[in-house]
This record gives C-alpha cells, structure tokens and sequence, in this order.
C-alpha cells in the first residue's frame, strides 16, 4: 500500500511536469506562430543614413542595434521612390503603377485603398491580430472627390481597410491640413473655429508663406509658400482648425507615445504595429533634445530622432517582455532627399555623410538610391544574426506575413506579392529573381541586371536635377558596378530586349512565376 502511494504520487507529479512543460511549449509554440508584428516605416531616409549601414556623422544606435541582433539587407527595395506609390504597395501587395491616381497624393485626396479589397493589415486582422496605424498615411481619406469635410466624420480611412485603430496625419507634414486623425476624427477640433482646405484658391486674410515670409520659423525653397501654420508655410491652404494644429517639434514624441500606448493596450493578443514616422521629411523640426546632436543640422538631427523613437518601442517590448515574441521590421518609403523645398541647411551640412551610401541619387530617381534602403528584420530568438544580400521587395511583405500567420489571401487582389518570408527571417539567402522600381517611369532589376527604359528621371542628391534617359535606355551590372556609371547597352542589345521584354510582360500583368510555390495559395 505504502508503495502503491508513493508510486501514485510519483506519478502525479509526472503527469504534473508533464503538464507544466506541455502549456508551456504550446504557448511557445503559439507565440511563435503568431508573433505580434512591428513595421517602422521611416520617410525618406537613405541606404546611407544609419550608422549600421556605414553613416559616422550620426549615430544611430538603437537601430544598430536591431541591426547586430537580426537581418541587415543589402538588397531590399520600396516599390516607387516616392511616398505614396510604395505605401500603396506596401499595403495591397500591388505594385502602384498598375493604379492611376498612386502618385503623390495633395492632403484633401480620397482614399485610393478600395475598402473590400485585399490589404496586409485586412490579412492580419484575419489572423485575429488587432491592427493599428500610427504616423503618416497619405493614401487618402474620405470619399469625396472635391475633398472631405474635416469637421465631420471623416471616412473611409484607415479603419475602412483593415485598421483597428488609426491615428495618423492625413498626408505629409508639409502638406495641410496640420491636425491629427484619431479614427474618424480630427483631435482637438472646436465646433466655433471649422477647418475650411484648399488646394486650389487662398482663403482671402489668411497668411501665406509669400507674403508674411518674413514672419516664418523656417524659410521655403520650393513649392512650400502656402498656408503658414505653427510658423511653417505649407502646400495647400487651410482656414480654421487653430485649437488642432500639430506643432512640429513635438510630432515623433506625440506619434512615439500613441504607438507605445497601442503595444500596452494590445499586449494580450497578437497584434500587428504600423508606426510609420514623419522623421525625416520635411520639414525637419526635431524636438530640442536633439537639436544639434549631429553637425548636419535638422535633416541629421531628425535621423537621431527617428532612432530615439525606435528605442522607445524596443524598451517598451523589452518591459512588457513582448521583445522575444515580437517580429520588427524597420525600413524607409524612399531614397533621401536634401533639399525638399525647405532651407535647412541639408545640403550645407553634408559634410562627408553619404546619404545613399553607394548608390547612385535619391528620392525620385529610377537609379538604386530611389528605391533601395536600409532594411532590417528582428526578432529576438527567432532570427539569427546575419547580412543579407537576398532581394526583396516591400510590396512582399504582404504574401509573407500571411505565410508566417498561416492565412490565405486573395492573390487577385496582391498579384505582385511573392512569399519571401524564408529570405525575411534570415533562412534562405536567395530572394527574388527579379523586380521592378517605379519613379514616374519603371526600371527592372533581374539578378544582377539593372535596365531603366527610355524616359524621364531624376539624378543628384546635392543638386537633383530632371534627365531624360536616351535609346535604348542603360543597361549596368550591379555587382561589378554598383554606383550605376557605366552603361553597358550598347554592348548588350541582346540583354536590353529580354529585359525589355520582361518588364512589358509584368506590366502586363503576367507576373513571373514566384520562386516559392508558397506564394501562390
Ligand atoms: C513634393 C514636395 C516635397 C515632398 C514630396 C512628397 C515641393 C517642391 N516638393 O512635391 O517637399 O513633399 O512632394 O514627398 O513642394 S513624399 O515622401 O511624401 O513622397
Ligand atoms: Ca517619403
């Protein structure tokens, strides 16, 4: 009997620890499958602009350190190299140039996201995360062609297309209206002071960037001399709203709290974070503590508060002990630009900092400076630290988060989207075989290979100026000539008119078939 006891209890111990062990794995497991996900979308900062990726004039330490404890790639693209074409992308799985309408939006434009169809955060919902967007959007808001009333109910947004939660400036910080959206608000609105937008005429007494320039905080060099709000003359007029007006030194530390305040909410179940900042567009106006942090003035400065908003959300997850259950993308939705129409000395105060780092031009251009940036995957205990010279796509992420989430999605909807979660989480060193970069014309990259048509770009960092690429277009082998300067076409016809030929037939809408079968459910 007494033998029988201790067995008995022996026994129960086991079943026990076996128990114990059993909820624990599962809920690892489970973790594992359904990591909550982080996206950092910078604006406008450069393959050159992060101390991990060989910038010394600024530091960028947290970023680094994502960078030294996961995936750093070398060959990770935004779709288009302005700001709403790749958010388009990267949202839809679409590449934008398939759209009319994805160019740069004015602050007063609709929606360009059809509510219903597919989207990433929509796919994630699916999978039973909580979605939120904090930061820009710049899709579009509303569904009123001659602009939305921004004193009302303002939809559809962001919450129209697969957000849980939203709160967000409508389109740029140079571009009215200067307010916040949370939902389907503006924040701080008076019913006595209405906002009236105009992208057409001036509101009459209303002060503009022209006539009281002198009175500015920061003077314009192009296209910024509309209505002045919070001393900053903007694009677009705006009357009203004054109790709402965002002031622009504050914006990374307002945008920084609200997505720290999403993580602590929805730290109970999955969930996916679109925190896409306004750092580094302009205009640059970091907040005093990092005023003169770097000797390049506000466009560097603006680069270390981007970083300090990553180290918020880092030791937010590191104090929540979310960091080894969580998956963080950081990247940016174009190439660098300098001067963007404001004097802040951007070009001034170079000094030796490469902005693209080795790639040819910037922001708008079809060289690899438009479109290829810093692109880095963590998470901790799951990814291995590594470089990564796979090729990848933003407009991927959508195929390859369903992938990691295990969720179906409708590939009608995302043709573009390639599953390349393997190359996302550091397994496969391989990526893409090819892609195509989107600038007010397209260019292919294949292997190797990059090829830009006949047609209209733009080239320079330091002075960006318009070129027309020539018949038949420039052909340059990325791996023996990665700065793009010395074109190969002429001994290369043949090459030309395949990739010729392969781009007409993705622009077609024949996509090549995607490496991974996966891609394709
Ligand atoms: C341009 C603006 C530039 C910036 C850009 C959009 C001028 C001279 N230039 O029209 O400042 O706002 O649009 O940038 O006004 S993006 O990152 O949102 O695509
Ligand atoms: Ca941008």
């Amino acid at each position: 009997m007494l033998l029988n006891m201790k067995t008995y209890y022996t026994f129960i111990k086991l079943m026990l620890l076996y128990m114990l062990a059993a909820s624990g794995l599962t809920a690892q497991a489970a973790d594992q499958e359904k990591p909550n996900i982080i996206l950092i979308y910078a604006d406008d900062i450069g393959y050159g602009d992060l101390s991990c990726y060989g910038a010394t004039a600024v530091q960028t330490p947290h970023v680094d350190r994502l960078a030294a404890g996961g995936v750093r790639f070398t060959n990770a693209y935004a779709t288009s190299a302005t700001c709403t074409p790749s958010r388009y992308s990267l949202m839809t799985g679409e590449y934008a140039f398939r759209q009319k309408g994805t160019g740069i939006l004015p602050g007063d434009a609709p929606l360009i996201i059809q509510p219903g169809r597919e989207t990433l955060p929509g796919m994630l919902q699916r999978a039973g995360y909580k979605t939120g967007i904090v930061g820009k959007w710049h899709l579009g808001l509303g569904d009123h062609k001659g602009g939305q009333n921004w004193n009302d109910e303002i939809k559809p947004g962001p919450l129209e297309v697969g957000f849980n939660d939203s709160f967000i400036m409508a389109a740029t910080g140079d571009r009215v209206p200067c307010v916040y959206v949370k939902d389907h608000r503006v924040v701080g609105l008076t019913t006595d002071d209405p906002i009236q937008i105009s992208y057409g005429a001036p509101f009459p007494g209303e002060p503009t960037g022209e006539d009281a320039r002198d009175t500015l905080v920061m003077d314009w060099s192009a296209g910024h001399h509309d209505a002045v709000v919070h001393g900053i003359s903007r694009i677009g007029f705006m009357k009203g709203g004054k109790s709402a007006f965002w002031k622009d030194e504050e914006m990374a530390k307002v945008f920084t709290q609200r997505a720290i305040d999403f993580i602590e909410r929805e730290k109970e179940h999955p969930f996916f974070l679109y925190f896409a900042t306004h750092d580094i567009h302009v205009p640059r106006v970091p907040h005093a503590d990092f005023v003169g942090k770097t000797p390049m003035g506000p466009r560097g400065d603006a680069i270390v508060e981007f970083d300090w908003s990553v180290g918020q959300i880092i030791a937010t997850l590191e104090r929540l002990k979310l960091l080894n259950n969580t998956l963080i993308i950081v990247t940016s939705d174009n190439g660098p630009v300098l001067d963007d129409g404001y004097k802040d000395a951007a070009v001034e105060k170079l000094g030796s900092h490469r902005p693209a780092g080795p790639w040819r031009s910037g922001k708008t251009s079809l060289f690899e400076g438009g479109t290829r940036l810093p692109t880095i995957t963590y998470w901790q205990g799951n990814i291995q630290p590594r470089v990564s010279d796979a090729l990848i796509s933003q407009v991927d992420f959508l195929a390859s988060l369903a992938a990691l989430t295990g969720q179906k999605f409708n590939t009608k909807n995302a043709p573009d989207s390639e599953n390349q979660l393997a190359a996302l989480l550091g397994k496969s060193p391989t990526g893409r075989t090819s892609l195509v970069q989107y600038a007010n014309g397209l260019a292919l990259r294949q292997g190797d290979w990059k090829f830009i048509p006949p047609g209209p770009t733009t080239d320079g960092l330091e002075k960006r100026k318009k070129i027309t690429i020539p018949e038949p277009g420039l052909l340059f082998n990325l791996a023996l000539d990665p700065s793009e300067t010395k074109d190969l076409a002429a001994s290369n016809r043949e090459k030309i008119k395949e990739l010729q030929s392969l781009l007409t037939s993705i622009q077609g809408g024949a996509v090549p078939p995607a490496p991974n079968p996966a891609a394709a459910q």
